[in-house]
């Protein structure tokens, strides 16, 4: 074959986790980077949601809900109809204190006057005060002004994603999209019939997105990391648009989805939307994949890559045996190119520790490779990313955490 010039664009398809990046972007990036590579990416999940949560993407949410005959309407249509133009003026205030950048605006949604309240808003109800004061009183004291407005703040885009679901996308959620698709599937048939399906306001915009990205980073090698179930369904939406806008741009498929769930593949089809799918840690097997197309090797020295034989249309692994990059390694990773500025902190149950999850922009470190203790009988301690234990020393862990923080201006840590 002939060389192909690589410019990789990797991607993080919808959805994982709102008000953080999912790291495995940064990871490959800054290990590209570090090999010499032209590297970029996207977290098209973010991009998603802030462009349905937009003014104009509600306006194209309201045009969806008035073709939807009225007995049709739920209770949650009902308020978002008959409120409408409050959703309109209010939306884009809301994000932009989400995302921490207008702080005063806590005191206008904290007084429960400003935000058109939907039925999330009646979880508020089982809270009583006796003495008339404010109910929430016991979450959020006297001053704990901004907590009570970013929650009040969840609940309304809460009920948003319920209009968009009630509307357009009963599989829709703010961290997993159509999760049902993947999840312990036996078969690929759901997700070929869902591809195939017509597309809605949810995938036309996730279309656009990719397009728009395709256009600005002209990558010839696109890559798609998948983490969960629920980003699969719009991992191969994408790599479908991928196609169709250019069938000579590489599209690979890897993550800890596939590490776990695809380690058996044998259908041909998911070889439609991808070129490759690759195991386990990705650094070597990229290594060898992007020497393949450079023309610097030949495909039968891949590492744990599946592909699809050209003349049996038969699924193929290939596994040269190579040792992996050393964790010691992998590089830094990098957050350049994400909008760090963009991610929503969200508040979403009253409860302390799951708000780690969904409130503020952690940068996420692996401090490991695999699992140091791997005897619990319930866990599968053969997968590369349990049964592969390797550490980095102290002095490298904290040159990368003293980049990190360089880079990201943030100090919080999501250890791995
Ligand atoms: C930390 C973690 C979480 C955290 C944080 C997640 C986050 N958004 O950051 C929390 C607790 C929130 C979480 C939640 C869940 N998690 Co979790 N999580 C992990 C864990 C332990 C580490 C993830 C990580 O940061 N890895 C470090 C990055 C750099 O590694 P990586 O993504 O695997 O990427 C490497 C390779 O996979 C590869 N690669 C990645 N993408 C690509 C793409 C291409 C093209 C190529 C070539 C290579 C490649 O290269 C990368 C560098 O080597 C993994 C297990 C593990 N050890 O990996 C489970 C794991 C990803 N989680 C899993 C699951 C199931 C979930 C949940 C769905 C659980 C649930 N039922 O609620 C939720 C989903 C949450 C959500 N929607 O965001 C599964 C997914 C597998 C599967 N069965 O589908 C895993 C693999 C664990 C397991 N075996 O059960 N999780
Ligand atoms: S469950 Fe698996 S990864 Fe966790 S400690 Fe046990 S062996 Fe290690």
């Amino acid at each position: 074959m002939t060389a192909l010039p690589i410019r990789v664009l990797s991607l993080i398809p919808p959805m994982t986790q709102l008000n953080t990046p999912y790291p495995s972007t940064a990871y490959l990036t800054g290990f590209l980077r570090s090999r010499g590579f032209e590297a970029v990416q996207e977290d098209l999940a973010l991009a998603l949601v802030l462009r349905l949560l937009s003014r104009q993407g509600l306006a194209e949410i309201a045009e969806a809900v008035e073709r939807l005959p009225r007995d049709q309407y739920t209770q949650t249509l009902d308020a978002f109809v008959a409120q409408r133009s409050r959703y309109f003026a209010t939306i884009e205030p809301v994000i932009t204190f989400l995302q921490g950048r207008d702080s005063t605006l806590a005191h206008r949604i904290a007084s429960r006057q400003y935000l058109p309240e939907g039925p999330r808003f009646a979880s508020l109800d089982v809270y009583v005060d006796d003495e008339g004061g404010d109910p929430l009183a016991w979450a959020f004291g006297a001053l704990g002004l901004n907590d009570k407005a970013k929650h009040l703040a969840t609940l309304y885009l809460n009920d948003l994603a319920d209009v968009l679901r009630d509307a357009i996308d009963p599989r829709f959620e703010f961290v997993r999209y159509a999760e049902s698709l993947a999840a312990s599937q036996a078969s690929f048939e759901p997700l070929a019939k869902a591809l195939a399906a017509p597309s809605n306001l949810i995938d036309d915009t996730l279309a656009r997105l990719t397009l728009e990205a395709l256009t600005e980073h002209q990558p010839t090698v696109v890559l798609i990391s998948v983490p969960f179930p629920g980003s699969v369904y719009a991992a191969f939406r994408i790599a479908q648009s991928v196609k169709a806008h250019d069938p000579k741009i590489v599209t690979l498929l890897g993550g800890g989805f596939v590490n776990t769930e695809l380690r058996e593949l044998t259908e041909p089809r998911v070889f439609d939307y991808f070129d490759y799918v690759t195991l386990d840690s990705g650094e070597r097997p990229l290594l060898s994949l992007l020497a393949y197309l450079q023309g610097q090797r030949s495909n039968k020295r891949l590492v744990r890559t599946f592909l699809r034989d050209t003349e049996s249309q038969q699924v193929r692994y290939v596994n040269l045996v190579e040792p992996d990059v050393p964790f010691e390694e992998v590089g830094t990773p990098t957050w350049d190119g994400l909008p760090l500025e963009r991610y929503l902190s969200l508040l979403d149950m009253l409860n302390p520790m799951h708000r780690l999850w969904s409130d503020g922009r952690w940068n996420k470190l692996t401090v490991a490779h695999g699992c140091y203790w791997k005897k619990c009988s319930f866990c599968d301690v053969s997968l590369d990313y349990i049964g592969r234990y390797e550490s980095a020393s102290a002095t490298v862990l904290v040159d990368r955490i003293e980049s990190i923080i360089q880079e990201t201006r943030q100090t919080g840590f999501h250890f791995c």
